[in-house]
């Protein structure tokens, strides 16, 4: 598809689902829907974009605390620069190295997001951090979350906090890091007969024997801490247990917070993103149903703007990120910008407030505000059958669609670059 036609292609183009989620979001929230009515009632419209508009960054005043545990040299600060998708050597990043040694808990945050803080935590046990004053010393309240790892056995010890966690009604997981090594070694040991998948089977039988005792329900995550792997072994699902099961806003702070890195993570923040579309088409309308001279397509167009170019960056198809992630798994941008170029070309996502506003006035030809029927017991008539309400809405969801599209591919790129480079990896190790 040349570049006109993917133009064309996109204006006409109808609406289509969400490939991750299969168009099923959960609309509105119960409290959403209940904020926006009680200031209907009590305002009326006049004053509404601005409450809406500060709902958008309510997820930002949420702190989120995860804890980090385990002893020395499993692999902490290499599993939390994996987290915040850096490598060892970048900027910010967390001190790795065999010498190198967490001694008292320090926090990371988020690269864009101050408010989720990753906690490197001493292991319990050790002649500065024994058990009796552990909880204490490490102010245990203050987590969310706690990520217990490993690198071959948990420990006593280990099993002792997530028991203690437990009773305090706090929520924990445990990881066992390093099987990329392991898996490497027993293919040393026995190249005829080794399989993958049962190799990896036999480690998480083997940690499930530990850790069954202290808790019959609880999992053990497999991965590797390294950035080039973390589509590999379990991370995903580990991504997918970390976004769940906190009250609403927390969630959505845990999930706009995190860098996207599979498909896991993309699957939540489409939904996220797609949740707050109402919020600003009506924003939008609710500025132009108050009439301003100048806004003839009755388009709040900084909001809309600044929505889109943060789809851009959570869907992690900003500049940086793509560069970042050439480097990372030594995929050409050339390839990247030829693999995006049939769903949204890399010209279109550099000079987005073009694109957009091409976008919105050919909306604003064929809109039919009928379509959004659905929220007219939220927000009333008078903000729905706005061509505002119907323009931004139209605009801003095939946007998101196509960018989850570009995320997507991404995503299979990053895969297939990954598999190359394990099988290159080991090709080098077979000839040494
Ligand atoms: N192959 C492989 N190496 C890892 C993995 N995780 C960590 N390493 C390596 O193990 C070494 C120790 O990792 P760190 O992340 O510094 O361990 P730590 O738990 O932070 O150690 P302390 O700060 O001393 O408690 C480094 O050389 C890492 O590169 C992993 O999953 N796979
Ligand atoms: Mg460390």
């Amino acid at each position: 598809m040349n570049f006109t036609d993917f133009e064309q292609f996109f204006y006409r183009e109808p609406f289509v689902e969400s490939v991750t989620t299969g168009g099923n979001f959960q609309f509105i929230s119960d409290e959403e829907i209940r904020g926006a009515e009680t200031f209907i009632h009590r305002n009326g419209v006049n004053g509404l974009d601005t409450y809406l508009s500060q709902r958008l960054d309510v997820w930002k005043q949420h702190p989120l605390d995860i804890a980090v545990v385990g002893s020395s040299g499993v692999g902490k600060s290499t599993f939390i620069n994996c987290l915040r998708g850096l490598e060892a050597e970048d900027t910010g990043a967390a001190s790795v190295g065999v010498v190198e040694t967490t001694n008292e808990p320090t926090a990371y945050e988020y690269p864009d997001f101050s408010n989720l803080k990753i906690w490197d935590l001493p292991g319990v046990g050790t002649p500065n951090y024994p058990r009796s004053s552990y909880l204490e010393k490490i102010q245990f309240e203050k987590y969310d979350f706690f990520l217990i790892l490993c690198r071959t056995r948990f420990t006593e010890n280990d099993l002792w906090l997530a028991s203690e966690v437990k009773s305090k009604n706090k929520r924990f997981v445990f990881i066992r890091t390093n099987v990329d090594s392991d898996l490497f070694n027993e293919y040393e040991d026995h190249p005829t007969t080794f399989n993958e998948d049962e190799v990896l089977q036999h480690i998480r039988n083997n940690c499930l024997e530990y850790i069954r005792p202290v808790d019959p329900t609880a999992e053990v995550f497999l991965i590797s801490g390294h950035l080039k792997n973390r589509l590999r072994f379990d991370f995903g699902k580990l991504t997918e247990t970390l976004m769940r099961d906190y009250p609403s806003l927390k969630r959505e702070s845990m999930i706009l917070s995190m860098s996207v890195m599979c498909k896991e993570v993309l699957i939540a923040k489409v939904a996220a993103l797609h949740r707050r579309i109402w919020i600003i088409a009506s924003a939008s309308a609710a500025v132009a149903v108050v009439p301003v001279p100048f806004l003839s397509l009755g388009f709040d167009a900084t909001l809309v703007m600044s929505e889109v170019e943060f789809y851009k960056k959570q869907l992690g198809l900003d500049q940086e990120a793509l560069t970042k992630l050439s480097q990372v798994y030594q995929i050409p941008m050339q390839k990247i910008e030829k693999e995006l170029n049939e769903i949204f070309p890399l010209q279109h996502l550099n000079s987005l407030r073009r694109f957009v506003f091409d976008f919105a006035k050919k909306q604003a030809v064929r809109a039919a505000p009928g379509e959004f029927a659905r929220y007219v017991p939220y927000v009333g008539t008078a903000i729905v059958s706005t061509l505002s309400f119907g323009v931004c809405y139209a605009v801003l969801y095939k946007i998101l669609i196509r960018m989850e599209q570009a995320s997507l591919k991404i995503i299979d790129i990053v895969i297939d670059a990954s598999n190359q480079m394990i099988q290159q990896e080991q090709q080098r190790q077979a000839l040494i």
